[in-house]
């Protein structure tokens, strides 16, 4: 029978390693491990990726994959080297400034580049092994874009699928990139390419056409005998899941418990990675720019602002990290009451359910990014409105943004329209704030994860018969 077969760079649980030296497992909570979890835990189906730590002995090896077999998951394993160059290297120094338009931080370095291709050569080989000529591979995202290349080559008939879940950048950006054919013959091994957004896609095109002379009619590429088809499927989330952990007695009883310590407050949401695509420095900056020209709201608004540690050893994320420190220290001395703290920050993670009692405390979420592939923090937020209130303030530049229209639509970069912004959600009557909040709702829970799964795939094996149609013509 024919299988289908995840791969993504990370397996979808988290392997740790204790002081004492043992490994402990657990399920990953990510919305892409539960929105897949239907389909590889089917059948004889399988997840294939690297399980996100370094394994000093074959042994170690050997206990890593026999833990996660039962689990349907084959674990691809990395040298220290590999997950310097080709993770924290060329993923994450390279394509990730490049994609989020932030050229100047991108490193172009041809040994990145070679730990790249052999990464993607090793992951080939894993799922090589572990699939049939006609099975169904879906792969995930930009650490793995040569992929879908390297496997059309070693099994000509797989249908292959692949998802990018960040930005892809305009034509200008991408070709600053010296590996930039590559790149895109890769993603072009795939059936079907798929993004979150038009306008991702549109890029795409535009970079196929130019770099390799391939035009594309209504999103068909011809490559060379093959026919790929490229859209787009904005992600969702778990909606119920969300919906049910709002409701949960611990988030209740959390959320009142903060409620009591921000009486009288009003309260504005940030939640992000620390990531300099996020935009955290430029809203501190709205934010204190609000306070400036509201002296009405001092001592009644507070931003609530957590950040989850991530990257920090690598520079620019120390420096953001510095300055982040920084604004906070400063706008809180400039503002601050004996009884009244402007900014309440955090540089930790958080339980999904002390997420969930933010999520409800908050009047406002400000979710401003720079750019942000799809966005799931808005989404999440939505769901568990289970009152439906709450104001959605939201970056264009966000894909999230595509489809979230009801939410308070600003420009990132524009310090005065933010502050506007939160002005305009912080004094949002109740019946607009319901009607607003009735429609977001009606988008997030129809086009949730299951329904995002289920549209690829469904596209995935049309474009499979498609590409037979058109070969017997
Ligand atoms: C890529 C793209 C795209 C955050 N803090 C905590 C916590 N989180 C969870 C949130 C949310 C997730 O992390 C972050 O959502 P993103 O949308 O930023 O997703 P990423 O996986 O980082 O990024 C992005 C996404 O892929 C999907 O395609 O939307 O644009 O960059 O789920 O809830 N979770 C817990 N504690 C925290 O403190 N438990």
């Amino acid at each position: 029978m024919p299988r289908t077969i995840i791969v993504s760079n990370r397996l979808p649980t988290k392997v740790k390693r204790a002081d004492d030296g043992s490994l402990s497992f657990s399920p990953s909570e990510g919305g892409l491990a539960t929105g897949l979890g239907s389909v590889y835990q089917q059948d004889d189906n399988v997840w294939v990726g690297w399980p996100g730590l370094y394994l000093d002995s074959e042994d170690e090896e050997r206990h890593v994959t026999e833990q996660l077999r039962p689990d349907s998951m084959a674990p691809v394993f990395l040298t220290e080297d590999e997950i310097r160059d080709y993770y924290e290297g060329f993923s994450n120094e390279t394509l990730w400034p490049t994609f989020h338009y932030f050229a100047q931080y991108a490193v172009f370095n041809p040994t990145y580049w070679q730990a790249y291709e052999a990464v993607n050569r090793k992951f080939c080989e894993a799922v090589a092994a572990q699939a049939g000529p006609d099975d169904t591979i879906w792969i995930q995202d930009y650490q793995l874009l040569l992929l879908p290349g390297m496997l059309r080559q070693a099994l000509p008939n797989a249908t292959i699928g692949f998802f990018l879940h960040i930005p892809f950048p305009s034509y200008e950006l991408f070709r600053a990139v010296p590996w930039r054919r590559q790149l895109l013959e890769g993603m072009l091994g795939a059936d079907l390419v798929g993004f979150h957004t038009y306008g991702y896609m549109r890029h795409f095109l535009s970079s196929v056409e130019r770099l390799l002379g391939c035009p594309n009619q209504n999103g068909l590429v011809e490559s060379g005998n093959r026919t790929v088809m490229v859209d787009a499927f904005p992600m969702g989330i778990d909606y119920d899941k969300y919906a049910e952990v709002a409701a949960s007695a611990e988030a209740q009883s959390l959320e009142a418990e903060y409620r009591q310590v921000l009486a009288d407050q009003q309260v504005v949401l940030s939640i992000d990675r620390l990531d300099y695509t996020k935009g955290i420095a430029q809203r501190l900056r709205a934010f204190e720019l609000l306070l400036q020209r509201h002296p009405e709201l001092h001592n009644k608004v507070t931003l609530l602002m957590l950040v989850v540690p991530s990257r920090d050893q690598v520079q620019q994320y120390k420096e953001l990290k510095e300055e982040i420190d920084e604004l906070v220290g400063r706008i809180n001395g400039d503002y601050r009451t004996i009884s009244w703290s402007p900014i309440q920050y955090f540089y930790r993670s958080y339980p999904l359910e002390e997420l969930s009692a933010l999520y409800r405390i908050a009047d406002v979420a400000l979710v401003s990014p720079m750019r942000d592939g799809m966005n799931l923090v808005a989404k999440e937020f939505i769901a568990s409105r289970l009152d439906q209130r709450g104001v959605l303030v939201l970056s264009e530049r966000a894909g999230a943004a595509r489809e979230l229209s009801d939410a308070v639509i600003i420009n990132p970069t524009d310090m005065e329209q933010v502050a506007d912004a939160m002005y305009q959600a912080l004094t949002m009557p109740a019946d607009e704030q319901l009607s607003r909040m009735t429609s977001l709702q009606t988008i997030v829970k129809r086009y949730n994860v299951h329904a995002w799964v289920e549209l690829f795939m469904n596209r995935l094996a049309y474009s499979k018969i498609k590409q037979q149609i058109l070969n017997t013509d």
